[in-house]
């Protein structure tokens, strides 16, 4: 599936005062701007157009856009967030998706974060977490059902979210860590197992036919380029200073009126 568009947001001044378990040193609000426009850069590279928001103050993980919004072919689910401090996101993106499709939302009690949330095909993949509770996995496994795609869950007993852990990086082909390369869910397609010390590349994102992935990983680098396909390394070193990776920075969808075979805001 193309993806035509792609919505963004600046981080703001506060930025590093968002939630990060990560001990990667401070981060530095410069070379964030820079490397986070070069991330638009990319996209736009990929003949994406992308809205790009300004900075919400008093939200310092705003920026991660993935996490209030879960984009399907005829719908945008807003979604409760899993951490307090995030909640409050939701209604700031709200103006922006009801440009692009109908609303609906994940209720109380339920939390979902879209980090959570991985499209395979027709299969959507919702990761249970410390953001994601099984309300919140129901809530959007049934509306996902109600749009022809089939759902199921997943335990996330590692990382900040499931899409830390596993990603989708061609029609068949997941990413994966070497404790999901051993899921039962996950046998049905062609894997690509990192190790350890190189997960952090696991958040790598497939998209009009590239790979984008993170800086600094030689031994991923060299597993991706068996795909054939071209790569971009981008360096993301101060997002992940704040448990960000590349999929949260963009959320990421189709314009396109054309029949395709995927949905979701991930291929
Ligand atoms: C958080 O803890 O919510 C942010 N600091 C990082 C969110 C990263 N989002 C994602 O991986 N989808």
């Amino acid at each position: 599936m193309l993806i035509t568009h792609a919505i963004t947001r600046i981080p703001g001044n506060d930025f590093a005062q968002g939630i990060t378990t990560a001990n990667l040193g401070p981060p530095v609000y410069q070379k964030m701007l820079v490397q986070h426009q070069k991330y638009v850069d990319v996209l736009d590279d990929l003949n994406i157009q992308v809205t790009i928001l300004d900075p919400l103050p008093g939200f310092p993980d705003a920026y991660f856009m993935e996490d209030v919004a879960v984009m399907l072919p005829e719908v945008a689910v807003i979604t409760r967030p899993g951490a307090l401090s995030r909640r409050g996101e939701t209604s700031a993106i709200e103006p922006t998706l009801q440009q692009f499709r109908p609303i609906l939302r994940i209720e109380p009690p339920g939390t979902l974060d879209g980090g959570d949330v991985l499209f395979v095909g027709t299969h959507c993949f919702i990761g249970l977490s410390e953001r994601t509770n099984q309300d919140g996995a129901e809530q959007l496994g049934n509306i996902v059902n109600q749009f022809r795609f089939t759902s199921s869950f997943v335990p996330v007993a590692s990382g900040l979210h499931l899409k830390s852990s596993v990603n989708c990086i061609g029609e068949n082909t997941l990413l994966l860590n070497q404790a999901y390369a051993r899921f039962v869910a996950f046998q049905d397609y062609d894997l690509i197992v990192l190790e350890p010390k190189e997960e952090a590349a696991l958040n790598t994102l497939w998209i009009n036919n590239h790979l984008i992935t993170p800086a600094g990983y030689p031994r991923a680098a060299e597993k991706l380029a068996t795909l054939e396909i071209p790569i971009i390394e981008l360096d993301i070193s101060e997002a992940q200073k704040m448990d960000g990776g590349l999929s949260c920075m963009s959320l990421r969808f189709t314009m396109s009126t054309e029949p395709t075979n995927q949905g979701g805001n991930d291929q």
